[in-house]
């Protein structure tokens, strides 16, 4: 017979018209397989930090890996409400919890559960912080609570996170606790002025603003602006300078932007806060994974500068380790098997270095006894090979070999000569018709068109009147490079200020059998803007004499990459790259971002192409393995 279901029998039946939302609803957790426990951890100065733990259930002798974020840490922690502590951390945390590691999430002061004021990129204490307290501290503190209140633990406890939260993590090297006893900071923002997120090399990067309102409107989540028309590109074309845009968006409201539109150059504000040059000054006592990304399109300059600061008193080549994937920002912890629509990659690279590499290198720090990890210096990643390359340093030569660019729009290892005078090229570059930096419609809130906008295909900008094109023959054998080209520009502008964007792309044979949309694709390898007003000095800018030759030097983002048989090395040079980066007036003011309607005019730019005034990128060219 078939046991009917009854009703659990109940003094009162409830009546009709209770509310119907309980009172107090929590989750039947006994048969979970691991246990979520919320503290607010005190720091120094009396502020409570909202802590989530993960702890899997019979825990002990357990590693602890730490985060510490501003992006919301119970979010963190519940990727899914499951019963499975490997679904409930975020992707990169399953093998983490899977293997008995006690995850931790933790909101940075100010941010969502946690007490005190946030301060963005909050700096050391001293000149710039005359608080008690900044993340080396608010590290410290956690970590110390962590080691003594979770008894689960072994002790030993890791720290990571990507961007912000790797920000978090390269601060926590800083005096750090001696419980620490790794660290893997991806993508950490290092320097703001200098090449992460608000500026490069001087130049603003205007296509952050939403990052102001989503984070600092509130203690918990904001919006991005109200935006009047589809096409950012008319967005913040019609605003006028990027400071009108602010105003117009109630920006002003925010202090962290007045406090960096009042610093435009790299001065002791900026400089203060420069987390490498901290850290270059004293060895490290942590073993560091530094991680970067090929194509990271919001902190390419804090994993590769970071690495290179510490690995000078790196005696042992023990202590510092580097990763450079071919990712976007992020993208590390993500999969990563294919960027935007069209580059394939030779599987999921993300997930193979976090199982080949991350892991191993946490199990040997953390773990008690944990086995020795089999990890190169360098582990990084061929973009035109496309596989991975195990070295001792990075970059692989400090010997440049000039690429110059030609008359005739060629490019090629032979300097032209001049031949009764110098002979250049020439654009007019204007400021009321920028060269967009994806192909428009711009979007900020296309998620895919941003986090992928690196490798869009370069044939978009290719032909226009205001962008230069120099092309080498097809190769007839693979050159590799392996470290950052030096760009070598020397150009004239009728203006008074102006932006120099240069761009080595691997151009793609006219048909490729086996992925035929990847035809005459134009690849950046490495793309860099530089603000012509701070060719003498970050520090004090000067106007540009106009119609006289200038000499530009600077970097490109760090590179791996084969250039195969058949493909072209190409380099764009252009002088807007809108919205991504504020249109330089191209008339000197003293403060770009307030300039006037009026300051904006068109100039015409010549690039120098032979004899003293050859202009050229300076390739590390290396041999093949
Ligand atoms: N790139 C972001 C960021 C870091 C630091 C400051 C501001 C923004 C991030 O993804 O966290």
């Amino acid at each position: 017979a078939l046991a009917l279901a009854s009703a659990p029998a109940t003094a009162q039946p409830t009546p009709t018209m209770t509310p119907d939302i309980a009172t107090k609803f929590e989750w039947p957790t006994a048969s979970y397989d691991y246990v979520k426990r919320v503290e607010m951890i005190p720091m120094r100065d009396g502020a409570k930090l909202y802590t989530v733990m993960i702890i899997p259930k019979g825990a002990k002798d357990a590693p602890i890996l730490l985060t510490r974020t501003p992006y919301n840490a119970k979010r963190a922690a519940e990727r899914s409400l499951s019963p499975h502590a490997a679904a409930t951390g975020q992707m990169v945390d399953e093998p983490f919890l899977a293997d008995g590691y006690i995850r931790v999430y933790q909101d940075v002061r100010g941010k969502y559960g946690s007490e005190g004021d946030y301060v963005l990129n909050r700096p050391i204490r001293g000149p710039l912080n005359d608080t008690a307290v900044d993340h080396v501290t608010d590290a410290y503190d956690t970590i110390d609570w962590l080691v003594k209140n979770l008894k689960e633990s072994n002790g030993r406890v890791g720290i990571t996170g990507s961007s912000y939260p790797g920000f978090t993590s390269a601060m926590a090297l800083i005096n750090p606790h001696p419980a620490l006893k790794a660290a893997v900071p991806q993508s950490p923002m290092v320097d703001g002025w200098m090449g992460d997120d608000w500026f490069q090399n001087g130049a603003f990067r205007m296509i952050n603003f939403d990052w102001f309102t989503s984070q600092m409107t509130e203690k918990g989540s904001g919006d991005d602006i109200p935006r009047q028309a589809f096409d950012d590109y008319d967005n913040f074309l019609r605003a006028g300078s990027a400071g009108d845009y602010a105003k117009a968006a109630g920006l002003d409201q925010i202090p962290a932007w007045r406090k960096i539109s009042e610093h435009p150059t790299y001065d002791a504000w900026w400089q203060g806060q420069a987390l490498d040059k901290i850290l270059a000054k004293e060895p490290l006592k942590v073993p560091t994974l530094w991680v970067g990304a090929l194509w990271d399109q919001e902190d390419i300059y804090g994993a590769i500068k970071a690495y290179q600061a510490t690995e000078a008193k790196d005696a042992n080549n023990d202590m510092n380790f580097l990763a450079l994937g071919p990712w976007r920002h992020s993208g590390v912890n993500y999969e990563q098997r294919q960027l935007g629509p069209n580059l394939k990659l030779p599987g999921d690279t993300a997930t193979e270095f976090r199982l080949m590499v991350m892991k191993p290198f946490l199990d040997q720090h953390l773990k008690t006894n944990g086995p020795k990890a089999n990890i190169p210096p360098v582990f990084i990643f061929d973009s035109g090979r496309m596989g991975w390359d195990r070295l001792q340093k990075y970059p692989q030569t400090t010997e440049l070999k000039p690429l110059y660019l030609n008359p005739g729009l060629g490019l090629s290892f032979d300097k032209a000569m001049a031949k009764g005078g110098p002979m250049f090229e020439e654009y007019v570059s204007d400021p009321a018709k920028p060269v967009p930096y994806v192909r428009r419609p711009v979007r900020w809130d296309d998620q895919d068109q941003w986090r992928f906008w690196l490798v869009s295909d370069q044939r978009h900008v290719d032909g226009r009147p205001d962008v230069l094109t120099f092309v080498t023959e097809p190769l007839k054998a693979p050159m590799k490079i392996s470290g950052e080209p030096m760009v070598n520009l020397f150009a004239s502008t009728s203006g008074t200020d102006s932006d120099w964007v240069v761009k080595l792309i691997d151009v793609y044979p006219d048909t490729v059998p086996s992925d035929p949309q990847m035809g005459g694709y134009q690849l950046g390898v490495a793309m860099e803007i530089f603000r012509g007003r701070y060719r003498e000095s970050f520090e004090k800018p000067s106007p540009i004499p106009a119609n006289k030759v200038q000499k530009y030097r600077f970097e490109l983002p760090p590179t791996n990459h084969v250039f195969k048989p058949g493909h072209r090395i190409m380099v764009q040079v252009q002088s807007t790259w809108f919205p991504l980066y504020d249109r330089n007036p191209q008339t000197y003011v003293p403060n770009i971002f307030f300039a006037k309607p009026t300051d904006y005019r068109k100039a015409t730019q010549r690039i120098y192409l032979t004899g003293e005034t050859a202009s050229s990128i300076e390739l590390p060219v290396v041999p093949l393995q």
